[in-house]
């Protein structure tokens, strides 16, 4: 029976990973490991916690002692790791965590990877789970490639740069059978509502202003996080060591477009008055160094893996948003205590 940790299992697309892998391959033995940080929510995965082949192990990747020692005690065949500090204006607030979580944390789990697999690597993987920010910031034209320089410009996009260079250090170094993909913004249920379209979502459901930064005319890609949970498993059996793939939905939006598109599909589906959620719109201060667009190419995996995101944008947008009004206990439960005073802190002076 292959032993597989996931880091990260509990928060948004960790969770459809798992949900993913567990039924996917019951004879599998798939170990969450997640520190349930304000992003992590066993909620996420109640569908699927009593199966017999998936475990919960709560703990820090920061913590070496911790990692090491979880290491030899399951002695893992695969690692897939997404625990990471993910939101882009608490890394601008606070930058130590995502250093001590996305960069420490990813060397734990390397070395920790290296000690067991040390005398046979054959047949072992660690995947890291990276993003198409750490390629920078494109102005109208282009895309990125695997290819394309690292240019991270925000204190989130760093870290994760930071460690997929270290993954890359570790295969070329020590030969550590590696993979790595960089991947563009995800939508879905289970998203912690600090993020543009569950904010919004919820942000509507009360009648509190959307606050767009800016103009809202950058620009993401947007992919429907179970297309992501298909590629991370085709990457992480059929993926070639040492390689980079890059994951995207093919499917630019600006910013103030798909707040619009929101507030229609919303009005829609609570019965509201067809204009109703728009007026709620707020331009607000720019995120500072905001990136402007990110887009990505994702032919390499096409060509080679055959992989193509199965989920239409329409189609992924209207489940999404009947997942959030049909959970509101779930939106309700997570919006309650410390994202409360987060929110505050994040938009007192926007
Ligand atoms: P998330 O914030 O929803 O979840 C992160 C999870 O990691 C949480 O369960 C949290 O408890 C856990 N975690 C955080 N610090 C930890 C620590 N020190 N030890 C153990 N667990 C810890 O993030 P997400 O949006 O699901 O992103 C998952 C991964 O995918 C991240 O590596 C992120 O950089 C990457 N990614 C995300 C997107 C996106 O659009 N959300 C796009 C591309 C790549
Ligand atoms: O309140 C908001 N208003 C707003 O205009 C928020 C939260 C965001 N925005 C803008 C900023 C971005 O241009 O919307 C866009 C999307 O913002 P986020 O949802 O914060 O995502 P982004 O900064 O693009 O980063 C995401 O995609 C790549 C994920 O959070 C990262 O984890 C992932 O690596």
């Amino acid at each position: 029976m292959k032993k597989i940790l996931v880091t990260g299992g509990a928060g948004f697309i960790g969770s459809h990973l798992v949900r993913l892998l567990v039924k996917k391959y019951p004879d599998y033995r798939i170990i969450n490991m997640d520190k349930l940080t304000y992003a992590g929510n066993l909620a996420n995965l109640t569908d699927i916690e009593n199966l017999p082949n998936y475990e919960f192990v709560k703990g820090d990747i920061v913590d070496e002692d911790f990692v090491m020692m979880t290491f030899d005690a399951y002695r893992f065949d695969g690692v897939i790791h997404l625990a990471a500090e993910s939101h882009v204006d608490r890394s601008i607030a606070s930058p130590r965590e995502f250093i001590m979580t996305n960069i420490v944390g990813t060397v734990n789990l390397l070395n920790a990877a290296r000690h067991i697999w040390k005398d046979n690597a054959e047949g072992k993987r660690f995947y890291h789970i990276s993003t198409d920010e750490v390629y920078g910031s494109l102005h109208d034209e282009g895309k990125f490639l695997e290819t394309t320089p690292y240019d991270p410009r925000s204190p989130y996009s760093a870290s994760k740069a930071s460690s997929d260079h270290l993954v890359r250090a570790y295969h070329h170094t020590f030969g550590l059978p590696a993979v790595i993909s960089n991947c563009s913004n995800n939508y879905g249920p289970f998203q912690f509502p600090e993020k543009l379209i569950p904010l919004c979502i919820n942000n509507i459901r009360h009648g509190k202003p959307l606050p767009v930064y800016g103009e809202g005319t950058n620009i993401r890609d947007w992919l429907y996080v179970e297309d992501h949970a298909r590629a991370i498993d085709l990457i992480f059996h059929q993926g070639i060591d040492g390689e980079t793939y890059n994951i995207g939905g093919n499917n630019e939006w600006r910013n103030i477009d798909l707040v619009k598109k929101l507030c229609e599909i919303m009005d829609r589906k609570m019965g509201r008055h067809p204009g109703t959620s728009e007026q709620l719109i707020t331009f607000v201060k720019d995120r500072a160094g905001h990136d402007f667009r990110y887009a990505i190419d994702a032919s390499k995996l096409q060509n080679n893996l055959g992989w193509s995101p199965v989920v239409k944008f329409d189609e992924g947008f209207e489940k999404t948003v009947e997942w959030y009004l049909e959970n509101p206990e779930w939106l309700n439960n997570v919006t309650s205590g410390n994202y409360l005073k987060y929110y505050e802190t994040m938009y007192r002076n926007r």
